[in-house]
């Protein structure tokens, strides 16, 4: 069958950019901080909160995971270097990220949180993000060159659909505080 260019354009534009199946990494460790990285990939798109709860429902040697939080400039690059390319995945792919803020309604650059409650000192925005498109972003990914943005918790759901279908499971002894005190908006 023979389509159109513009038909075609149309397919493409409508097919997903997640994975063909699922896949997951088995846990890097990073000697600087003798924690484990996992990359999870995914066949279609996750909110941030089902990846935050699969995130905390991993356990690797003994210890509980949560979404990565970066917290260091060597963090960072050992992530770049060693987590974002295993599986190999395209860099159009955006990654989950364990930062989130707790109240969108507040100026771009505040407000932001780690999931473990570790201090928010270290960041690695793109330019020009975090921009609170529509007032509702308040999650963190790392975009197609690693570098973070904010979007909605179901990006895959906003008038500017995004679909996220990766996310990043650190596994390290930290204390992780319950979902319950974060669920303010
Ligand atoms: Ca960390
Ligand atoms: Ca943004």
């Amino acid at each position: 069958m023979l389509l159109s260019r513009n038909a075609l354009l149309a397919v493409t534009a409508s097919m997903s950019l997640c994975a063909a199946s699922a896949q997951a990494q088995t846990p890097v460790r990073n000697p600087a901080n003798n924690h484990y990285y996992a990359l999870v990939v995914l066949p279609g798109p996750i909110t941030w909160k089902d990846a935050d709860n699969a995130a905390r429902n991993s356990v690797f040697m003994g210890m509980t995971g949560h979404l990565a939080t970066i917290t260091s400039a060597q963090e960072n690059s050992f992530l770049i270097e060693l987590i974002y390319q295993k599986p190999t995945i395209p860099s159009l792919y955006s990654i989950w990220l364990g930062g989130f803020k707790l109240r969108s309604a507040t100026p771009a650059r505040s407000n932001w949180r780690w999931v473990t409650g570790e201090p928010w000192n270290f960041t690695y925005w793109a330019k020009g993000e975090p921009n609170n498109v529509f007032g509702i972003e308040n999650r963190v990914i790392a975009d197609g060159k690693r570098a973070w943005n904010d979007l909605p918790e179901d990006p895959h759901r906003a008038p500017n659909r995004v679909d996220v279908c990766a996310y990043v499971v650190e596994y390290g002894k930290v204390t992780i505080p319950p979902v319950t005190r974060r669920r303010k908006r």
